[in-house]
């Protein structure tokens, strides 16, 4: 290192250096320790190959896994729509949407698509290998959501990755389509509330970062909750504020009256006065049936002037249909996704919805083969995941009952098969419909969704009918931590209040309030934070750092461990970093931008008395040795 400072030194380079260059220039002898990174890579692999990885269920593919195949569609000249905002700016490109005749296409490939198919275990480097492909071969895709949602907090607990580090690096690569992230409005990415000035702060700091456009929801419906996140971005100035009202119900049931045709107009009209530039209908569960999807978007065409963004899920089979109504009546923007990541949980099939509408006057006129050709890379990734892949195979008419959200549906089915109930699915789904009803009748979704779930399960595993809890004598029980808090006002407030006998059972006497939650929440002295977490991890804490920080502070300790371990493995090929290696399997990492090593390994030793096991490996060529305990 002391070398190359000194090559890289201006003077030495002109030729000017003296012998006192060092005594004139301390700052020569400042640098960064070597970082072995390759022993800390070896260490790793050797650990994964021998005792498996946890959070892969200890699955291992039967032989190595060759790289996905990047496709090299030709280079389409386009300006994108990226160009168009920044040259425009939000007002005035929220007019633009409205005048484009092509229904507008998001793909989701990149977020919701892998939240709901893989338990968001999508990893950057499989995104990155793409991004020159869609440059390329898609400038004319209105966004890629590709930010947000669980993807935050799964980036950095389960892949060791620094979310801000994949936004940053898509960016780069992808300069001219928007960036879209879902923001659970005052739970930003997390699952609780976090205090005005956090909210405020992580929207700034990613809209710096690259954010094009913010999908600010709730999950109660609650607008006063999506207040400060949809003042922040706008007043960044650069980036489109999209409110979302999220869909659940069946406006065509006259007996679903809560949730009607008038309770969604008159919810958009609010979140357009509050100053959205997008109307999102977020329809999580995908319960938005075809003729109900036409009269919605037609509805809300007539009422309000902002366009309007169609979010579904493809859990019943058929929602496709709902998107194509949804184009008829007027609809600006679709969210689908990549035909292989499309269908069940996920959106529905991007490919075939933009065929379907070929030649007619939505067209989106997106080429056909370079859609079909990242949907081939996409489906090569996707084999890499198998161990997450749990989404039924088929839609099912089961989710208009449960309306369990689509990234929540396998989760839950999951968690059911781990505790042994997976045979009592159909009466998990039954409770978790039953609670919903126990609580009003809400909108479920992240993190309201997970209380529900959390009711359902906890009421079958103790033999309690959800219809008997307003029976039951107030403060008798334990209920769920989430309950609680969401029963006493922690989440805010759902339309027309929480039914007073079940929040009295629940609570007992414990205090409630009607009172926004930010109200109640003091600002976080964000100086002093860094201060102290700069202390505690012992190095500058910048502001990707902080937030990482604010959102999810016990996660991010670990994953500074886990690079101070192991480094930045973020350039592992995604079979090496879930499963290890087989042996003669010969894998590239790219360590930093434009440096690669080229790892081999070559056998795996049997295990001493001490069960430590030496696996030898070429490394450039090179032999190196990695000693690893089997833990076996
Ligand atoms: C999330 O909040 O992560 C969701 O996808 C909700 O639909
Ligand atoms: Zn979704």
């Amino acid at each position: 290192p002391f070398l190359e400072n000194v090559i890289n030194d201006d003077t030495f380079r002109s030729g000017q250096a003296h012998t006192k260059l060092i005594d004139t220039k301390p700052e020569l002898l400042k640098f960064k320790p070597k970082r072995d990174r390759a022993t800390k890579l070896l260490t790793y692999l050797s650990d994964i190959t021998v005792n498996g990885n946890a959070t892969a269920k200890g699955w291992k593919p039967e032989k190595p896994i060759l790289n996905p195949r990047v496709p090299h569609p030709a280079a389409k000249s386009f300006q994108g729509s990226r160009d168009i905002l920044l040259e425009k700016g939000p007002d005035a490109f929220s007019k633009w949407i409205l005048e484009q005749k092509q229904l507008l296409i998001t793909d989701t490939s990149m977020r919701d698509a892998h939240q709901s198919l893989i338990a968001t275990r999508m990893r950057t480097h499989d995104m990155l290998r793409i991004a020159d492909a869609y440059a390329a071969g898609t400038p004319d895709l209105f966004s890629l959501e590709m930010w947000g949602g669980a993807t935050f907090d799964t980036a950095m607990r389960f892949l060791k990755e620094c979310p801000w580090e994949r936004l940053r690096r898509l960016r780069e690569k992808i300069p001219g389509i928007l960036f879209q992230m879902l923001f659970r409005g005052s739970n930003a990415v997390g699952y609780s509330n976090y205090p005005d000035n956090v909210v405020a702060g992580f929207v700034k700091h990613s809209a710096d970062a690259g954010m094009d456009i913010f999908r600010i929801f709730d999950s109660l419906n609650y607008l006063p909750n999506m207040q400060v996140a949809m003042e922040a971005v706008r007043d960044h100035g650069k980036a489109l504020c999209e409110a979302a009202i999220c869909y659940t119900g069946d406006i065509l049931d006259p007996k679903r009256d809560k949730f009607s045709l008038k309770y969604y107009v008159a919810k958009a009209k609010e979140v357009e006065k509050m100053g959205a530039h997008i109307l999102a209908i977020k329809d999580m569960a995908g319960l938005c049936k075809p003729q109900a999807a036409y009269n919605l978007v037609a509805a809300l065409k007539q009422e309000i002037g902002i366009p309007i963004h169609f979010h579904t899920h493809d859990t019943s089979g058929l929602n496709a249909a709902s998107v194509i109504a949804a184009a008829r009546a007027g609809v600006d923007i679709a969210d689908l996704a990549m035909a292989s990541l499309s269908g069940s949980t996920s959106q529905p099939n991007l490919n075939s919805v933009c065929a379907a509408l070929a030649n007619s006057d939505r067209d989106p006129g997106l080429n056909a083969d370079t859609l079909n050709e990242l949907s081939d890379y996409w489906e090569e990734v996707l084999a890499q995941y198998k161990p997450f892949d749990s989404a039924p195979r088929a839609g099912t008419a089961e989710v208009y009952e449960h309306e369990m959200p689509g990234g929540q549906y396998t989760n839950l089915r999951e968690q059911a098969n781990a505790m042994g109930l997976g045979h009592r699915w159909r009466e998990i789904a039954r409770t978790y419909a039953d609670v919903n009803q126990l609580f009003g009748d809400i909108v479920k979704v992240t993190p309201s969704s997970k209380v529900v779930g959390d009711m359902a399960m906890f009421l079958i595993t103790r033999g309690i009918k959800a219809a008997d809890v307003p029976k039951l004598k107030p403060g008798s029980i334990d209920w769920p931590e989430s309950v609680i808090d969401m029963l006493a006002g922690g989440l805010g407030q759902p339309d027309g209040g929480w039914p007073e006998d079940v929040q009295k059972v629940v609570l007992g006497n414990k205090p409630s309030t009607t009172q926004r939650p930010g109200d109640l929440a003091e600002p976080v002295d964000l100086e002093a934070t860094r201060t102290a977490v700069a202390k505690k991890i012992g190095r500058q804490v910048d502001d990707d750092d902080l937030y990482s920080h604010l959102m999810y502070p016990g996660v991010f300790a670990d994953f500074i461990e886990f690079r101070r371990k192991y480094d930045d493995l973020s350039g592992l090929a995604t079979p090496a970093f879930f499963y290890g290696m087989h042996v003669s399997e010969e894998v590239e990492v790219e360590i930093d931008p434009g440096k690669t090593l080229f790892v081999k390994l070559v056998s795996i030793g049997d295990a001493d008395a001490d069960g430590k096991r030496t696996l030898f490996y070429e490394l450039n060529g090179m032999p190196r040795e990695s000693v690893v305990v089997d833990k076996s």
